[in-house]
């Protein structure tokens, strides 16, 4: 059954191209070249942290960790001073953690998650130590793991949005929401499971969870790669909107935000690869 699908998928697929370029297209066609896709090649993430918000430059000399494809995650994986490296490859499914910023070979390895599945982390049990998890684009569920390796679930917002986790009420213990890229809509799940929604920054602009303000409780940033600039909301969730912006790396690096330093307000960083 299942071959009898995909053999009348592909023939499908064939006559719509052939009748697509036959049809449609004759001339600009016939000048391209074809292109055969090059291997993706895999590069090294060299990691730009910065304990402050007001300057430019990174305050934690410059380290690498982990490579392409991964995904590069912060997290407080031991419960002490701030937060540290993370990567996740979505290849292996695995989670690779370390407790330093000097780089090299993760310290903690956890398989977790499942093919198309998002790396997301946050303190589940607001003990102090965040955990892992992951977000299921196709049907829009967080999986929280504990540290036991027991898990939890909550379907929240329309699935294949950009999942996000933080504390929004401060009780340690965070909580989830999605961003919606196209109209740069910020849905936040709040403890009690009610909503709170706000569009913040512009389209398919990145969006960033931190403490900007120290006051425990998280709130968003978003970062524009077209001018390599953050935009944190200091002002919280609330409807009223006070935002500090500093342009910090180049056009082609991933924006991460942490509280590196343990001083309870998260600051920005990018990796470059
Ligand atoms: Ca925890
Ligand atoms: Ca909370
Ligand atoms: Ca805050
Ligand atoms: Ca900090």
């Amino acid at each position: 059954m299942r071959t009898q699908l995909l053999s009348q998928l592909i023939t499908g697929g064939v006559a719509a191209a052939v009748a697509a370029a036959v049809i449609a297209v004759p001339k600009v066609f016939s000048h391209e070249k074809a292109q055969t896709a090059a291997p993706a090649a895999v590069c090294v993430y060299n990691w730009y942290l910065s304990n402050s918000r007001t300057s430019g430059t990174a305050t934690i000399p410059a380290f690498a960790y982990g490579n392409t494809p991964m995904v590069p995650l912060a997290g407080n994986w031991d419960g002490a001073g701030g937060d540290t490296p993370g990567a996740y490859s979505p290849d292996e499914n695995k989670f690779f953690l370390t407790n330093n910023f000097n780089g090299g070979v993760g310290q903690i390895t956890i398989p977790f998650g499942g093919v198309g599945d998002k790396p997301i982390v946050g303190d589940w049990n607001g003990d102090g130590t965040d955990e892992v998890g992951t977000y299921t684009p196709s049907t829009g569920t967080f999986t929280k793991r504990a540290a036991d390796g027991t898990t939890t679930t909550v379907v929240y917002g329309t699935p294949y949005q950009i999942p996000l986790v933080g504390d929004w009420n401060g009780d340690g213990t965070d909580e989830v929401g999605v961003y919606r890229a196209s109209n740069a809509t910020f849905e936040l799940r709040l403890a009690d499971g009610s909503t709170r929604s706000f569009v913040y920054g512009d389209p398919y602009w990145k969006p960033l969870i931190g403490d900007w303000n120290g006051d425990g409780r998280d709130e968003p940033a978003v970062y524009n790669p077209a001018d390599s600039t953050f935009y944190f909301r200091v002002s919280g969730i609330d409807p009223t909107e006070t935002t500090e912006k500093i342009r910090y790396g180049d056009t082609g690096d991933r924006p991460l935000v942490g509280d590196w330093d343990g001083n309870r307000t998260s600051s920005q960083g990018i990796i470059r690869s």
